[in-house]
């Protein structure tokens, strides 16, 4: 391109240096009193896990305190969150998780 004064323009090309958004683990944790079924079935309607691998996760938790559903954007990891504890409140079990950054 040239200037209004005609001299030649260079137009630089700036790297855009766009950082990948950081992701987020939905983390549900280990209690005595929720039922294995109802965990089960969370894992199924909201983390859509196959009723095999829901209960390999739900039993993981069972016996190490805690584990991981799935990993998202921010967002979609605080929706799960509040999904999981609405459908716990309402169903009246103690059920807990949290999301926190994927280091
Ligand atoms: N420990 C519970 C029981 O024995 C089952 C359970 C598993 C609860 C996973 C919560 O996140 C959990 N009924």
């Amino acid at each position: 391109p040239v200037s209004d004064d005609g001299d030649a323009v260079v137009l630089e090309r700036v790297p855009q240096k766009t950082e990948p958004p950081k992701m987020y683990q939905v983390v549900m944790l280990n209690d005595d009193y929720t039922p294995m079924e109802f965990v089960v079935v969370v894992l199924q309607e909201f983390f859509g896990k196959d009723l095999e691998t829901a209960t390999q996760i739900m039993l993981k938790i069972h016996l190490e305190g805690k584990g991981v559903c799935g990993v998202y954007s921010r967002d979609v990891a605080s929706t799960k969150v509040e999904q999981v504890l609405d459908a716990a409140n309402q169903a009246g079990h103690p059920l807990q998780c949290v999301s926190e950054p994927v280091h």
